[in-house]
């Protein structure tokens, strides 16, 4: 097994939803670039990153193994609604962040007005790539349950709880405050929502459209909730090492934010300890769901890009 194979797959299926965002959304946003909306909206999902979630939507789904418009438009919808939570965490009544993806936030190049709407925009615009996937033997418990996990995730059940215990910790300066143990609970609270719950989401809504999607959900979900965990953990210690020149945002503003992260509770030492534990737990329990050799290399493989990733 190679970080070299798997990085030749998430490349190829990270290609395919670039494709696919191209001539499905953009060419639609580009049409109507004379209002400002759709230009900033095209702003925000051309600046890169890494498509991550898409990428999780296609593999749980089995890549190419079939047609895979399906599990591009999840793609779609995913990106849309990591692209709209990004612009209003950057807002000065959240994080107040200048630079993302190595750019000007979009209320810098715009407005704080603009980037409001376009984050609506992009919010809304998620659940109507929904409309378009094309459910088998007119299975409608495929739209019914699609919508409830991109719910779970990104709305007050997830991501958006997630981002109201983060501001409310910052408030309080949890970390200098409370006992260690409602510290510790807090954050693995708010790193689960904030973060994990979307990546839990896009590895579930790619394996609902399988027909054996049944058999592998809970192992998939427990799989998606720690790598949620590795993800931000790795988050918090790139704030501390990483640099503006290799995030594309500016680093250390966790500690300066007085943010209750990772490193602030147990250390960079014990943080990177709990990196390798997670990157282990998580190769064993992949044996659970991979059935060809593809899915071998990407879910095994995964945990240690996501770990190592320097952006
Ligand atoms: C505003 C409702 C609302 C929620 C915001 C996602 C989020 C919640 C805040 C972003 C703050 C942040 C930097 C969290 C760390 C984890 C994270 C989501 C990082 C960015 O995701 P990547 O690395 O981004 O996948 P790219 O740029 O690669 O797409």
């Amino acid at each position: 097994m190679s970080q070299s194979a798997f990085s030749e797959i998430f490349h190829s299926y990270r290609v395919a939803f670039e494709n696919f965002l191209d001539s499905h959304t953009l060419s639609v946003l580009s049409e109507r670039s004379a209002l400002e909306l759709f230009e900033a909206m095209k702003y925000s999902l051309v600046a890169g990153g890494k498509r991550l979630r898409p990428v999780l939507a296609l593999a749980a789904y089995g890549g190419f193994q079939a047609d895979s418009t399906n599990a591009l438009l999840l793609g779609s919808s995913l990106e849309c609604i990591h692209t709209y939570s990004l612009i209003h965490d950057d807002l000065p009544s959240m994080d107040n962040d200048d630079f993302r993806r190595g750019m000007p936030t979009l209320h810098k190049k715009f407005s704080e007005a603009t980037a409001i709407l376009a984050g609506d925009a992009l919010n809304s615009f998620a659940f109507y790539f929904l409309s378009f996937v094309q459910a088998e033997n007119g299975d409608v418990s495929l739209y019914k349950d699609l919508l409830g996990i991109l719910h779970t995730g990104s709305g007050a059940p997830g991501m958006v709880s997630g981002q109201i215990y983060d501001l409310q910790m910052q408030r309080e300066n949890l970390v200098q405050s409370g006992n260690a143990e409602d510290r510790v609970a807090m954050v693995q609270l708010t790193h689960r929502l904030k973060t994990g719950a979307l990546i839990k989401a896009s590895l579930l809504m790619g394996n609902r459209l399988r027909k054996d999607w049944k058999k592998r959900e809970n192992y998939l979900s427990k799989y998606g909730e720690d790598l949620g965990l590795l993800f931000q953990i790795t988050d918090d210690i790139l704030d501390v090492e990483g640099t503006q020149e290799s995030l594309g945002k500016t680093p250390g503003k966790d500690l300066k934010s007085g943010k209750t992260t990772y490193p602030a509770l147990f250390g960079m030492d014990r943080c990177k300890e709990m990196v390798q534990e997670l990157q282990k737990n998580l190769i064993s329990l992949s044996s659970n769901f991979v059935f060809t050799p593809e899915e071998k290399i990407f879910f095994q493989e995964l945990p240690i890009y996501i770990g190592q990733r320097k952006n």
